[in-house]
């Protein structure tokens, strides 16, 4: 079929306008998006809150230097401020976590001093960047993360002398630590997360930035260069036929290798078709979106890997209760003494899986905006309660944590990203038993070459199908790249430089 194969891609976040740019702009007349909500940008999505710009679903650029593809675009279309897009910026590598100093208080009040948070901090961190080292080894002590890093814990609190109120207090940091670590890896908690696996992501240089505009910003620059009409919204898929299993009710109707049949009835066939739904919706619809069903490999890689929930609290104030200087405000509970990132009782402590709040804004023009975080099924917990028992529960930590009992927000606006439709979640990860052969296998398209059908009829992109970027929005964007890349080799196989799958 050529330039005239018809391509229908599935979903219009990060990766579904990436695929269909590189395709329309390679020459490809018949491309479609179907999208299932009523916009585009998926988990990129940002809202107008206080008198500013917060970020609803992806935050920073992670790694924001020439390597990161959303990082060229963001400076092509000139959306970010001249610190972000410096060499300096550029330069620094910090290893994945935004070099944030955080002010610790604790449960009764207190804010805690230097010499009790930060012998705390530097332990987490040496052991998480121990814990990436598994990867390529074939050694894994533990199965996941969380155990190893609580074994190691353990073991090395052991031989601190400090008194007993010391120790309670730098052990409250360091469960703290690990819920943090939840919200970054998208989980309920660390024990999940595969310790073997855990350095298979990459991160590049540069200190993450943000989007001055919103990272949707991003999103309307690059629906510019989309030929007019090519995305119909509201338009949810229900099923994907495949290998000629839909049949045309009449004989004259030509037959296409698949069929995409849509919530409201409608029917559009073509050549090929690009998944990039969440990993969350293709864990739900796993048996019923293709027919036929997806291969066991691939349904069984969809199955063991993880995907999971992290939420923001956005409050706003009249007033800043901060420090000017101030970038993050962590949370320590001192009741606990043995560490936990999961509550044992999601519906009475969901609130203390919040790590703490990171300063969104501050200041007169902006407003004055803090973001809570908060990973796992306590977020998920989170999403059932009313605007008012999440404004009262938050602001009851904060009047406790602070020791001032006369804050108050002014508004409360939170995410909702397990009970989204069409998203059933945050991000990927790779979770216990899981490999990046598994998302290889989510990856593949169907069928491969050699076999007897027409091959890449079915393609898959989206965050989870990226080895090394997985979670992330350029991971996201690369993965639409490379699906748009095997069809234009496929199709065009004359044209050179087009062939890169990676
Ligand atoms: C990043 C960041 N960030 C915070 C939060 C979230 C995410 N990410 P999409 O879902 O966008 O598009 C699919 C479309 O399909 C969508 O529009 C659907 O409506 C549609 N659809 C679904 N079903 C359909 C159907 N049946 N029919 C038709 N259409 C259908 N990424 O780079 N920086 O700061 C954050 C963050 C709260 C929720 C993030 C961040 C993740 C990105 O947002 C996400 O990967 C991409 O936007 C996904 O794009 P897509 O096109 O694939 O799907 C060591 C280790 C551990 C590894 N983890 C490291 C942590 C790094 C990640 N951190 C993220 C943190 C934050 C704060």
């Amino acid at each position: 079929a050529g330039l005239d194969a018809h391509i229908v891609i599935v979903g219009c976040g990060i990766s579904g306008i990436g695929a269909a740019l590189k395709l329309t702009q390679h020459g490809f007349k018949n491309v479609k998006i179907l999208e299932a909500s009523g916009r585009s940008g998926g988990r990129i999505k940002s809202t107008s809150f206080g008198n500013g710009i917060v970020e609803i679903g992806a935050n920073w650029i992670h790694g924001p230097s020439k390597e990161n593809p959303v990082f060229r675009l963001a400076c092509e279309h000139k959306l970010l401020d001249d610190k972000s897009m410096s060499e300096e910026n550029q330069a620094v590598d910090v290893g994945g976590h935004p070099p944030f100093v955080p002010v610790f208080y604790s449960s009764s009040g207190k804010r805690l001093g230097p010499e009790i948070v930060e012998p705390a901090s530097q332990l987490f961190s040496s052991l998480l960047k121990n814990s990436q080292e598994f990867f390529g080894t074939e050694i894994e002590p533990y199965p996941s993360v969380g155990e190893y890093m609580k074994k190691e814990i353990m073991h090395h609190t052991a031989q601190w002398k400090d008194d007993a109120e010391t120790k309670r207090l730098k052990m409250a940091i360091l469960s703290t630590m690990l819920k943090l670590e939840c919200s970054i890896c998208g989980s309920h908690s660390m024990d999940l997360v595969g310790l073997g696996s855990f350095g298979s992501y990459q991160t590049l240089p540069g200190i993450d930035c943000t989007f001055p505009g919103g990272y949707e910003s991003l999103i309307h620059a690059m629906m510019k260069g989309l030929p007019q009409g090519i995305v119909s919204y509201n338009t949810p898929v229900k099923c994907v036929h495949w290998n000629g299993s839909f049949r045309p009710t009449q004989p004259s109707e030509p037959t296409y290798p698949v069929v995409v049949e849509c919530e409201n009835g409608e029917i559009v066939p073509a050549d090929h078709v690009i998944v990039t739904v969440s990993l969350g919706y293709l864990k739900q619809y796993c048996q019923t979106f293709l027919n036929p069903p997806l291969p066991l490999h691939k349904a069984h890689s969809i199955k063991r890997m993880g995907f999971g929930t992290n939420n923001k609290i956005f409050l706003e104030f009249e007033k800043p209760f901060w420090d000017p200087s101030c970038q993050v405000i962590s949370l320590a509970w001192e009741d606990e003494s043995s560490l936990y990132d999961a509550t044992p009782d999601v519906k009475k402590l969901w609130v203390k899986k919040l790590f703490g709040f990171t300063v969104q804004h501050s200041d007169e023009r902006l407003g004055h905006v803090l973001c809570g975080w908060i990973a796992g099924h306590e977020s998920e917990y989170m999403e059932e309660l009313s605007d008012a028992e999440v404004k009262e529960s938050v602001t009851e930590v904060l009047r406790r944590f602070i020791g001032d009992s006369t804050i108050t927000p002014k508004r409360v606006f939170r995410s909702k990203w397990h009970s989204d439709l069409y998203t059933k979640g945050s991000y990927s990860y790779l979770s216990v038993g899981c490999s990046i052969s598994d998302i290889d296998n989510i990856g593949q398209p169907l069928p491969l070459p050699g076999s007897n059908s027409r091959p890449f009829q079915v393609l898959f992109a989206g965050e989870a199908t990226h080895p090394s970027f997985y979670s992330t929005t350029h991971g996201a964007l690369l993965s639409g790249w490379r699906e748009a890349d095997r069809l234009i080799s496929y199709s065009t196989p004359s044209v050179p430089g087009t062939g890169n799958l990676n």
